[in-house]
């Protein structure tokens, strides 16, 4: 049997309205002990009255009856007036009629225990709350509506094809029938090894739809860095002069561009110089510029064809182009004028050197470290499957590709540690 557990759903302090969440056996009993008229029916959203020890309240209530509720359990919400006072009073009248207070991402965990979601799509319902674009949130919802576990699933029953397949065959060796040879079950396993390493590249495009492009800006003091900042933001957030080494420190700033989060980093101009803090500030923006997914790479000369010293991508910006006779004509550099101009073509050239377009289009984006990093490791496995089909025997085969299963199955929870578990859980709010 259940304990009842209790939390405000919705976010705390001045609203419109709060919902308190009950869920577990005695959910609905503890209820009507205090709201009047009680729903007769599950599903359906009944006004009535909430006697609190203080006060009466006008409130409406629901309830879902177990199984057929998010975590599977009895389960009732109250939607009250917002505010904390109100929400605060319902909670410690459900504590005083026994319910106890939930633990972070409790609800959901429930449901996982009840078999009402995997972990995968607790991973996308922690995305999808924590989204500031529509693609996140799509990458999100992809993974609640169980997209990835599905192909996982896929993958798994493949993979178990072709164990019992070398299983049958050694079990009975004289039987011509479904039998594996080595040979096949090499191709099979290549062939899933293909669809892991499809599934794979969709990593690079699902961090640039969940997290967005790291964008570091660039370049010898006054060339105009802070001024592109401020242009790319349409707001005066850096402090822009004419004296030198006016940025001395980093400063991180983003913007939705067609619906791409664009984390763009200011950065102190790039000079010798004999002052700590500004020595310092040179340092941060080299650091900014190694941690970018690409450079911005500011300059004022129009004859300059200098490259910035890193491994990343990088794009040049001419700046100041009111001020220059002659345009200068560079492949993959934009001119621009931050202090007159229009900057989105550096917005779009961003856009585009990183394929987003696609993620609208794109059915299923790996966007989780957890589910790439599991990937990766069952494709390891997979490699090393494939090299020892030609020097050992198809009991070892079979051994090892249940391994493999076992760590796709740590994507969808099948196989996953009490540990992790509670890991995933805990990330999520109070309440959900
Ligand atoms: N004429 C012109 N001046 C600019 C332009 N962009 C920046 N500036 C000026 O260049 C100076 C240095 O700009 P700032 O953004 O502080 O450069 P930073 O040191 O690279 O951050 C300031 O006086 C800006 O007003 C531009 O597009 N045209
Ligand atoms: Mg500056």
């Amino acid at each position: 049997m259940s304990n009842t557990i209790v939390a405000l759903s919705t976010a705390r302090g001045r609203a419109a309205i709060s919902v308190i969440r009950m869920s577990g056996d005695n959910a609905i009993d503890i209820a009507k002990q205090f709201f009047h008229p009680f729903p007769k029916e599950p599903n359906m959203l009944k006004v009535g009255n909430l006697r609190t020890e203080h006060f009466d309240e006008h409130a409406m209530c629901v309830y879902f009856s177990a199984p057929h509720s998010y975590t599977g359990e009895n389960t009732v919400e109250f939607h009250c007036h917002g505010g904390t006072a109100v929400a605060q009073a319902v909670i410690e009248t459900c504590l005083s009629h026994g319910a106890v207070m939930a633990q972070n991402g409790e609800f959901s965990k429930r449901a996982f225990i009840n078999g009402k979601q995997n972990l995968s799509n607790a991973e996308g319902i922690i995305e999808m709350i924590d989204a500031e674009t529509v693609s996140a949130a799509k990458a999100g919802a992809n993974l609640l509506e169980n997209k990835l576990g599905k192909r996982i699933v896929a993958l798994q029953d493949k993979l178990l094809d072709i164990a019992s397949a070398c299983e049958a065959t050694l079990d009975y060796p004289e039987e011509d029938l479904e039998g594996a040879t080595v040979e096949s079950a090499k191709k099979q396993l290549k062939e899933i090894s293909d669809e892991l390493s499809a599934l794979l590249s969709t990593a690079t495009l699902g961090k640039v739809a969940k997290y967005g492009i790291d964008v570091a800006i660039v370049g010898k003091p006054n060339v105009g860095k802070s001024s592109l900042l401020n242009a790319l933001l349409g707001t005066d957030r850096a402090i822009v002069s004419d004296i030198q080494g006016t940025t001395r420190d980093t400063l991180t700033e983003s913007v939705n561009y067609r619906d791409i989060r664009f984390n763009f980093v200011d950065t102190a101009g790039i000079r010798e110089s004999d002052n700590e803090i500004e020595i310092e500030g040179v340092r941060r923006a080299k650091k900014a510029a190694d941690n970018a997914d690409v450079v911005l790479h500011v300059t004022d000369d129009p004859n300059d064809r200098s490259v910035y010293p890193t491994i990343r991508p990088q794009v040049r910006i001419y700046n100041k182009s009111d001020l220059f006779d002659n345009q200068p004509c560079c492949v993959d550099s934009l001119v621009v004028s931050a202090k007159y101009g229009d900057v989105e073509i550096v917005k779009e050239t961003l856009y585009e050197m990183f394929g987003a377009n696609d993620i609208e289009t794109s059915d299923l984006l790996i966007t989780n470290e957890r589910h790439l990093d599991c990937l990766k490791q069952a494709k390891q496995q997979l490699a090393e499957t494939i090299a020892d089909c030609d020097k050992t025997t198809l009991d070892v085969i079979a051994n090892e590709i249940g391994g493999i299963r076992d760590t796709l199955g740590q994507i969808t929870g099948t196989n996953a540690s009490e540990d992790l578990i509670n890991r995933i859980y805990s990330k999520f709010c109070l309440g959900k």
